[in-house]
């Protein structure tokens, strides 16, 4: 096992730094007096506060630094996501935080609905109910939440949204999945071009570029470049090719990434949130735009869904497409759903798909590291 300090391709460095970059941005979009509104989930559909001329910015905390702050109101056995999330809220050590004139919730999982109704101490909180089921009933429940959101941020910023103005964020958004999807499959090549780590830092990167307008294209253009040098030959070599699904990977929870990479493996595909799960396109053509949002958005395969048949079926689609030999299930502490879920992923991935699979279960902490590497070079090894 080798300790990993890669050094970062240039192809990569502009999104590298783009979360610490977003902090310095959001101080000048609060100069300028335009709202800042900070979401948790990909179950937001973005485009609505995009549309009234607001800053999105994404709130989900990955580190756990504040987590004994949060210990104090919260439970310790409770997702590091949650905890963390409340404790960069409580402690007001995030600027995204600081600066969000309204804070986005969703009712997913029952610890972030419950850790929603503390924060509303402290900062101004708007729940979207969301369906737990993926219904034609469910998207319409959800299109009325989705107008009734609408309205709060109308009278809340007294400005209208237009259905004008959220056809054009559809269509950008459109774009800039668009743009991911391609970036993500650039990893569909055997042998791989570029490290999992590298790509995956560059998408979740890009979801902290409050710039939406010209995003597309400086994501297209990281892909040129990658596929640029591939057809020169510059590649990675041959290794065993990893598909990670389950919790968000981002921040912390990447230590397991590096443990696979570090071991002689490749991370050819992200399912979970940080990847592909959030990357369908709305249609352009439905002419009720609320609706069209609905049945997006209301589709992603998250374990909060019952039953979450999308997650399945696209999981057995990504293993064809990007010949995973692999499946590593990573499992947040606590994650209740996502940790039932772990049989029925095992099951497709074991039994129709044919290769292995493993579960990892982790926290924020570095405390299991070594732990994690030993597992990831057993699990490589055999593939
Ligand atoms: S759509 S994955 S971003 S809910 S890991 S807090 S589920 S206990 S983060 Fe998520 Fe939206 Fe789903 Fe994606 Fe709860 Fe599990 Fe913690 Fe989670």
């Amino acid at each position: 096992m080798v300790e990993l300090k890669k050094e970062l391709p240039e192809i990569f460095e502009e999104f590298a730094e783009q979360r610490k970059n977003s902090f310095l941005a959001i101080k000048e979009v609060k100069e300028k007096e335009i709202p800042v509104v900070g979401v948790f989930c990909t179950y937001l559909p973005r485009e609505i506060p995009n549309a009234m001329g607001a800053a999105v910015v994404g709130l989900c905390s990955v580190s756990d630094e504040t987590i004994p702050d949060a210990e104090k109101d919260l439970p310790r056995n409770l997702c590091p996501l949650i905890k963390s999330s409340y404790g960069f809220a409580k402690t007001d050590k995030c600027p995204f935080f600081y600066f969000s004139d309204l804070v986005v919730g969703e009712t997913t999982c029952d610890g972030k609905k419950k850790m929603y109704e503390m924060l509303a101490d402290f900062k101004p909180v708007h729940v979207v109910e969301l369906p737990n089921c993926q219904t034609e009933d469910g998207i319409q429940l959800y299109k009325k939440e989705l107008l009734r959101f609408k309205k709060v941020l109308e009278d809340k910023f007294e400005t209208t949204i237009t259905d004008e103005a959220i056809l054009h964020q559809i269509k950008l958004r459109n774009g800039i999945n668009k743009a991911l999807r391609r970036l993500q499959y650039v990893m569909a090549n055997d042998p791989a071009p570029v490290n999992g780590l590298d790509v995956i830092n560059t998408v979740y990167g890009s979801g902290f570029d409050i710039k939406t307008e010209g995003l597309e294209d400086r994501i297209n253009a990281v892909t040129d470049k990658i596929e640029k040098e591939y057809t020169e030959g510059k590649n990675i070599g041959k290794k065993p090719r990893i598909l990670v699904t389950g919790s968000p990977s981002g921040g912390a929870a990447l230590k397991v990434i590096r443990a696979i990479e570090d071991n002689g493996g490749v991370v050819v595909c992200f399912e979970n949130c940080t990847g592909m799960k959030p990357l369908a396109m709305v249609d352009e053509e439905n002419p009720d735009v609320y609706d069209a949002l609905a049945r997006k958005y209301l589709n992603i395969g998250c374990s909060c869904m019952s039953p979450n048949k999308n997650r399945l079926d696209l999981l057995d689609e990504l293993i064809d497409d990007f010949q995973v030999d692999g499946v590593v299930d990573l499992v947040l502490q606590a994650c209740h759903t996502y940790n039932v879920e772990t049989a029925l992923v095992k099951k497709l991935v074991k039994d129709k798909k044919g290769i292995p699979y493993t579960v990892v279960e982790t926290d924020y902490s570095q405390a299991d590291i070594e732990q994690i590497n030993t597992r990831m070079a057993a699990f490589i090894e055999m593939l």
